[in-house]
């Protein structure tokens, strides 16, 4: 009954699923898994589609020889399992070339080889199919202030997307961007830290139209910030490009636990927006299995991602269709029409008539709103007792 279809368009980074287990304390607690192994793990598991970094595939140090044998190897993979790679992104992170950021970076040789890397990266994803391509600005930040002129940094994030933009209008590829914002980690301070930045941000680019966001339930969720909300207001954007779903206890280290794992009402807040609202585009789980598991559990790991989400996403219908719960909403969202003439778009005749209009404020203060009710429901049906 919750079996992942193509349709729900799951899918998984090669880093999430093939997460060796290391940490900052500790050394990797799994085998490294190549990406043709991992590509069939995803097909064992149901997932839809594959996306990687670059480095992921390809070998930072790899020739070229190294890199067509990887990629024919992985073409083949794709081949033989009917996994799709709809997203590519690059790693301007890992190595020590990126400490100081990529396209922020104070050194305008490391910002002029972030924007060839990511040139490169694009031509690779766009070879495998990709046709959204993120860019999560791990190091794009500070420790200190008084190291980056902060104005400086955005403009050069902005020429870089400019810059990056026209790359792909001039090869034709049939390709959008999907920034994705993270308030801290690896940095103590990331650029453009929420979705809400990151959409301010992208109104001042040059082809704008090409730009969305990929924002992550993690990276709100470390701000303390409700992340359907800002899903909502990309929505609302027309730029919810891409999603990353995981989950993450407020307050605590980037933990990119399983989806729905800590936060169940969250998650179903989240859901039921995307399953209401028709979005369409992939499900992606930026996640990894706990430190303590092996490549069996890893596999669990992957398809309770999948399951959760199915289970929200009925959970939601079963909400939608609840006659107790909606005559609820019926009723806190009554409206009798009567402020049609006075609210709605502006004329200055409305607001005349506005503003001589007798309300019985203490009449409006008196009336309850039964969101205690509704709520409980809510918490029956999650709790599976509806
Ligand atoms: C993180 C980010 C990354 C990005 C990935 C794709 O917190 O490390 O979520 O996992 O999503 O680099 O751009
Ligand atoms: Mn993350
Ligand atoms: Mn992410």
């Amino acid at each position: 009954m919750y079996q992942p279809k193509p349709e729900h368009k799951f899918t998984f980074g090669l880093w999430t699923v093939g997460n060796i287990g290391r940490d900052p304390f500790g050394e990797p607690t799994r085998p490294i898994q190549t990406p043709v192994e991992i590509v069939h793990l995803l097909a064992e598991v149901g997932a839809w589609g594959v996306n990687f970094h670059d480095n992921d595939l390809v070998p930072i140090d790899a020739t070229p020889t190294e890199r067509d044998k990887i990629v024919s190897d992985f073409k083949k993979a794709l081949a033989d399992t009917g996994i799709v790679v709809p997203m590519a992104t690059t790693n301007l992170f890992s190595d020590p070339a990126f400490k100081d950021g990529a396209f922020t970076s104070n050194d305008p040789k490391v910002r002029a080889y972030a924007l060839q890397k990511t040139m490169n990266a694009i031509d690779l994803g766009v070879e495998l199919g990709a046709e959204t391509y993120v860019f999560w600005g791990g190091r794009e930040g500070v420790e200190t202030d008084v190291s980056k002129n902060l104005l400086d940094a955005q403009k050069w994030f902005r020429e870089a997307m400019n810059y990056l933009c026209s790359y792909v209008k001039d090869q034709n590829y049939n390709l959008k961007f999907a920034l994705e914002p993270k308030p801290n980690e690896p940095r103590g301070d990331i650029f453009l830290p929420t979705v809400g930045a990151m959409l301010g941000f992208i109104e001042t680019l040059d082809y704008s139209e090409m730009v969305g966001v990929n924002p992550e339930v993690a990276h709100e969720h470390m701000a303390g910030l409700n992340f359907t909300h800002h899903v909502a207001q990309a929505w609302d954007a027309g730029k919810l490009f891409h999603i990353d779903l995981n989950d993450q206890a407020f307050g605590r280290y980037d933990q990119d636990f399983r989806f729905g794992s800590v936060n169940i009402k969250s998650a179903f807040s989240l859901v039921k927006f995307l399953e209401d609202v028709g979005y369409d585009g992939c499900r992606h789980f930026d996640a990894h299995a706990y430190r303590t598991s092996d490549i069996e559990d890893v596999k669990a790991f992957a398809r309770g991602n999948m399951r959760t989400y199915l289970i929200l996403k009925e959970k939601a219908a079963q909400f939608n269709a609840d006659s107790e719960i909606q005559s609820l909403l019926s009723e806190i969202s009554a409206n009798d029409g009567s402020m049609n003439e006075l609210t709605g778009s502006y004329s200055s005749d409305k607001a005349a008539s506005l503003k001589s209009y007798q309300f019985d404020r203490e009449a409006l203060g008196k009336r309850g709103q039964p969101y205690e009710r509704l709520d409980q429901l809510t918490v029956e049906l999650l709790l599976g007792v509806r």
